[in-house]
């Protein structure tokens, strides 16, 4: 069993809906089990076209999966909440789910690098990150809380999730 952090985000429609949806998502899948989820918080664009905020959210699962199942369950999700194969990178998106650390593990493969590369740059990475657990550190023990100042972006909480 490892303890897994996945980043959730959207920027188009029902942005809260769609973070629920993507939540709600996981919880179905045999061999995942959502520990904690953050609150949602809304979030200024970082990088990209001009587009509109985000909805911005992290959760802690326990799973049985290896990092490349996971990888694919995230796809998945994407899918199935309607987003389409050949979305820009950094553009607007129905759903995003990225996996941000996935135990001590440490992987740089095409497609899949863990942990995630641009978690310390990120204010709407780090803020629901460090919510659900304060004294979070990467694998190889530096705490990610002392990232928070540098991080780009704004973030505004929006809504508990429970
Ligand atoms: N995702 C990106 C690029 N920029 N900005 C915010 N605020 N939230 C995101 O989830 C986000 C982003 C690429 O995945
Ligand atoms: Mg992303
Ligand atoms: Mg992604």
């Amino acid at each position: 069993m490892v303890t897994a952090y996945i980043g959730m985000g959207s920027n188009v429609g029902d942005r809260t809906g769609f973070c629920r949806g993507g939540v709600a998502a996981l919880e179905e899948v045999p061999g995942i089990k959502i520990e904690t989820v953050s609150s949602l918080y809304e979030t200024s664009p970082v990088g990209g076209p001009p587009q509109r905020s985000f909805v911005n959210l992290a959760v802690r699962i326990f799973t049985e999966l290896e990092a490349r199942e996971l990888l694919g369950v995230c796809k998945e999700v994407e899918r199935r909440l309607g987003r389409g194969p050949n979305d820009a990178r950094w553009g607007p998106r129905v759903m995003d789910l990225d996996i941000l650390l996935f135990g001590e593990e440490e992987m740089s493969e095409p497609g899949m690098k863990i942990p995630h590369p641009r978690i310390r740059e990120r204010r709407f990475v780090l803020v629901p990150l460090l919510e659900i657990e304060p004294a979070l550190a990467d694998p190889w023990g530096d705490p990610y809380e002392s990232s928070v100042p540098e991080a780009e972006g704004e973030v505004r909480l929006l809504e508990s999730f429970a």
